[in-house]
């Protein structure tokens, strides 16, 4: 009989364990998501650091392979910041002496946030692109390096036909090859999984993106379509990112010389992906949960008739 009641002790002790595993079971995800609160993020190919399919890099021996290959772009929010970073194969070091850390890339992100079709602007900051009038922007952001002993700099947050400048807090990783940028919530607005995101990325001259010509010179990119060029529409683009089953090439070499039109980015992702993401987020770890307690109770059941 003393022998049963310790045995029937044991097993309680057992499930109290069990129930406590799926608690942390359950609580590692929602904690994740309080450190991390991650918004959005995407992979872009390795190896397209070629513009519409030509663009080669300026002949300088700074302008090491890579540092015009975006591979990452990710969104995340902290209490008081949207964060948005910028992941490179190589960030290429800081050969110019930004205090930003990177000397290379220059960044430009416009936000759809209204998901409202022709609301908003599709101009970009000299890129020689339009943003997608689907996805026409209420908000943009353009991140660039600004070298030593250069007053020039583009680190703008602009909303609507307001620009604010020296608002964006701009850092480098060399580790991950990243550059990041906070941007206050409060200039912004909340991000929600319906914003969407249209990434263009090239290289930095002084306060704009580099030019590119037909043949690579020392401080000029190579690779342009010499028609292109004539209308005036070459795209200032090595690298951006296109929503899965696009090509990027097509997507780049979509301006008209005759009409002198650039050429339009789509934006990413799909509107509905952010929310799907989410609600898995939220049902996996609850079938798991579910899964480990009968898993459980039928080893207890078990141990309990052998016991008998
Ligand atoms: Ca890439
Ligand atoms: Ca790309």
């Amino acid at each position: 009989m003393k022998r049963e009641i310790i045995g029937q002790g044991a097993i309680k002790v057992k499930i109290a364990a069990a129930v406590i595993c799926v608690l942390i079971l359950l609580l590692i995800p929602c904690s994740m998501g309080m450190v991390q609160e991650a918004i959005f993020e995407m992979d872009d190919p390795v190896g397209d650091d070629y513009g519409p399919g030509t663009y080669v890099y300026p002949k300088s021996a700074e302008f090491v392979p890579g540092i015009f290959d975006l591979t990452n772009f990710k969104v995340s929010k902290t209490e008081s910041d949207v964060v948005f970073e910028f992941k490179y194969k190589d960030l290429g070091g800081n050969p110019w002496g930004s205090n930003y850390g990177f000397s290379f890339q220059f960044q430009q992100v416009y936000i759809d946030k209204d998901g409202k079709s022709g609301s908003g602007r599709t101009d970009t900051v000299g890129a020689n692109l339009l943003v997608d009038p689907a996805n026409a922007w209420e908000v943009a952001i353009t991140v660039g390096p600004s070298w030593e002993g250069s007053e020039a700099q583009a680190n703008w947050i602009i909303v609507g036909t307001t620009t604010h400048e020296w608002e964006i807090e701009v850092s480098a990783d060399e580790v991950s090859n990243s550059v990041i940028a906070k941007v206050p919530i409060a200039l912004i607005g909340e991000p929600t999984n319906e914003w969407v995101y249209t990434v263009i990325t090239g290289s930095w001259d002084t306060g704009h993106m580099r030019a590119i010509g037909i043949e690579a010179e020392d401080w000029l990119g190579g690779g342009a379509d010499e028609n292109a060029i004539i209308a005036g529409v070459v795209p200032l683009a090595y690298d951006i990112l296109v929503p899965k089953g696009m090509d990027q090439s097509t997507v780049l070499k979509s301006y008209d010389t005759e009409a002198e039109t650039f050429a339009v980015v789509p934006a990413v992702p799909p509107r509905t992906m952010g929310l799907l993401v989410k609600i898995l987020a939220v049902i996996i770890p609850v079938i798991v949960a579910i899964i480990v307690v009968v898993v459980v109770v039928i080893v207890v059941k078990r141990k309990k008739q052998r016991g008998r």
